[in-house]
């Protein structure tokens, strides 16, 4: 239990509710809430909520009562949890990582950003000039990313559209020496033309970022790169097709000689690219005229692409810049890494496509992952401190992961077997490929399978069972979006500019058509890999999570829609996760610090106790208690069970204290 808390403000942390119901669980998180405490643990779990207002927590002072104290010390904080991680990394050389849930608007990237700022604050006490350099491109770079990667929404002003880890690499002193950005599906619907990205739109914003990446090491060429690409994006935003008899035309020709000139190619080559398709049939060539259909598709294609491309390769020239320089921490010192993900939450829209499926998918891996270390985290301490564990049941979420991923029969296989389909591509196909293979799963169904399912209104839905709760998708846009729908045409267009920088952007423009014979790997499988290779490496770490919660959907400080809240605290798990961590040892602590705490209760212990170790005096005074029957003694630690028994033991110091000191006032006074 955090001291300095009292119980005006709830309970500190949801394993010592009395009754693990869902009622007390929402009345704390709201009382906590409305008292301005944001903060609330799970164990080493922090739960937010987001604030919607500036808190006076995160300032210098509050980082300096943080900074190597242990995390019962003082009330939930974020800088408990960034600080338990960074002392396990630098203390027991491990790698940890700190993964941050929740739904658009969460406060996900916020807490991600404290969670920095706080690491950077404690480190590099001798102000090492090589890693003052590093912090300071640490978070520069963070800058540059939002500016690219973040965009308003109705959901967030700065809704971030990817999901981002970050790992932080520490010198043996634990002093930052580089790090290394991944970033994972980077919306590219959403952004079509980026009418929504400000970097984009306002010359002065794009000064800014200009700046920081001047900062962090782009070269001009590189930020003029970027300029024309942005510039290139907004100009396709405005290029329209007509037709004159049976020829498909550009109707505002002026546009390409300025895309020419941005891209540095030729014009007839953009005008070409637009317009026509090359395809090989066999050994011949030809080019096939675009409709105004697909010369619209192309164009979007073309802006969307380039986007995401431009994005991709700004996170991989952050990783040049930021990557660990030094040789010899590379090759001899300990090297240890501290990893932070920002990923999006669950997303249960009213219209939910190929998008939410992946970001859906995504949180079943970490929920897998998850229930795979906290109990594994359990199972480990108990194993070592010799205690018997009993297992406890939980919702195991594997047959959703085996359902979306599997070989052969997963849904991204069956989509991915729907795209190279030699006839018709439909979405429709796909989607009876799902009926084919998925009829009897038990998480999987779909309107032609139920039809008198209200919750699925059309013949294009299906819907899953997800362990957050049951989302209804639409099959449309699938295929397109699982596709590389990029033509050859504008990647080569591309490759052959004569920017450098863009160049090198676009490799596979390199391709003439003949040689163009393998697929590009689908969105799906890169994703579904990327997410592989994301678990994997999360779970070679020593896991901390922060859950994320939004109070309201109108970014009020006040409100805590109570229905709203609920329902994120159902998907995120927090109540099992609560059972969990209550069906071993509610709390544990070292013997030394346990009779710390609470010698002063027992005549055994109380000033000083004379057995032979500090675990038989704690034996003796829990005895001495009646507690004897609620605790196990490991070999370093006292486990116990129920809160209640640490409530009575709280209180029972809470009175000894009370009467230590007025022995002392009468002490003082003479009176005794
Ligand atoms: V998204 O999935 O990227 O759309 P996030 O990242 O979960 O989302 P974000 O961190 O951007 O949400 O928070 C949204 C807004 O809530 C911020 O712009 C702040 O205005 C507000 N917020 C979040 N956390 C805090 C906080 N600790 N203190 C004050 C906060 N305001
Ligand atoms: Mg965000």
């Amino acid at each position: 239990m955090a001291e300095h808390e009292s119980l005006e403000f709830g309970k500190a942390d949801f394993v010592l509710l009395d009754n693990v119901s869902m009622e007390e669980f929402m009345a704390n998180l709201k009382l906590r809430f409305e008292k301005g405490r944001i903060y609330t643990y799970i164990g080493e779990v922090v739960v937010s909520v987001n604030p919607y207002r500036a808190m006076n927590i995160y300032s210098r002072d509050v980082i300096e009562q943080y900074k190597g104290r242990e995390l019962y010390e003082r009330p939930p904080h974020l800088f408990a949890i960034a600080d338990a991680a960074y002392k396990a990394m630098k203390r027991r050389n491990k790698d940890t990582c700190i993964v941050i849930s929740g739904e658009s608007g969460a406060g996900k990237t916020e807490a991600s950003k404290y969670i920095m700022q706080y690491i950077a604050a404690i480190t590099n006490p001798n102000q090492r000039a090589e890693v003052e350099r590093v912090k300071n491109m640490l978070l520069k770079s963070n800058c540059v990313l939002e500016a690219f990667g973040n965009a308003k929404t109705n959901r967030n002003d700065n809704s971030s559209r990817f999901g981002k880890y970050m790992d932080i690499n520490f010198d043996f002193k634990g002093d930052p020496i580089g790090g290394h950005i991944n970033n994972y599906l980077l919306e590219k619907v959403c952004i079509a033309f980026g009418k929504d990205f400000s970097c984009i739109n306002d010359g002065a914003d794009f000064k800014a970022v200009a700046d920081a990446m001047k900062v962090i090491g782009f070269t001009g060429d590189e930020i003029q790169t970027v300029y024309k690409i942005l510039a290139t994006i907004l100009h396709l935003g405005n290029l329209t097709f007509g037709v004159d008899g049976d020829v498909t035309l550009i109707e505002n020709t002026k546009l390409v000689s300025v895309i020419r000139e941005l891209l540095s190619t030729k014009e007839e080559n953009v005008e070409k690219a637009l317009l026509y398709r090359t395809v090989a049939t066999g050994r011949d060539v030809i080019e096939k005229q675009h409709t105004t259909q697909e010369a619209n598709y192309g164009r979007d294609a073309l802006a969307k692409a380039m986007y995401e491309r431009l994005f991709c390769w700004i996170v991989s020239r952050i990783n040049d810049i930021i990557e660990v320089r030094n040789y010899d921490a590379k090759i001899h010192g300990k090297n240890t890494v501290i990893g932070v993900l920002d990923i999006y939450g669950f997303e249960i829209f009213q219209n939910n496509s190929f998008e939410q499926f992946c970001i859906n998918y995504c949180n079943e891996k970490l929920q897998q992952l998850f229930i795979q270390l906290v109990l594994k985290q359990e199972q480990d301490e108990y194993q070592r401190e010799g205690i018997p564990w009993k297992h406890i049941d939980y919702f195991n979420n594997q047959i959703i992961v085996d359902l979306v991923e599997q070989q052969h029969k997963g849904i991204f296989a069956v989509l991915d077997e729907a795209c190279m389909n030699v006839g018709k591509v439909t979405d429709e196909v796909f989607l009876q490929g799902l009926n084919t293979k998925l009829a009897k799963h038990a998480h999987y169904t779909s309107r032609k399978l139920s039809p008198t399912d209200k919750s699925l209104e059309f013949d294009r839905d299906f819907r899953i069972r997800h362990y957050a709760g049951d989302v209804v998708y639409s099959v449309v846009g699938f295929i397109d979006k699982n596709k590389d729908t990029l033509f050859q045409d504008f990647k080569r267009l591309l490759y052959n500019s004569s920017n450098s920088v863009l160049k090198a952007m676009w490799p596979e423009g390199k391709l003439r058509i003949t040689e163009v014979t393998k697929r590009p790997l689908t969105a799906a499988t890169l994703f579904k890999n990327s997410m592989i290779s994301l678990v994997e490496n999360l779970a070679s770490k020593e896991p901390y999570y922060v859950r994320c919660i939004k109070p309201n959907d109108v970014k009020s400080p006040l409100l805590f829609e109570h229905e709203r809240c609920r329902h994120q605290v159902e998907y995120l798990g927090l109540l099992e996760n609560v059972r969990v961590r209550r069906a071993g040892f509610a709390n544990r602590q070292t013997y030394p610090r346990f009779l710390q705490r609470y010698k002063m209760i027992s005549e055994f212990t109380w000033p000083n106790h004379d057995l032979p170790s500090d675990k038989d005096a704690v034996k003796r005074l829990l005895q001495g208690c009646g507690f004897d029957h609620d605790v196990a003694y490991g070999k370093t630690k006292v486990f116990i069970r129920t809160p209640r028994t640490l409530f009575s033991l709280e209180e029972q110091r809470a009175e000894m204290v009370q009467r230590i000191v007025l022995f002392l006032q009468k002490v003082w006074r003479g009176t005794i």
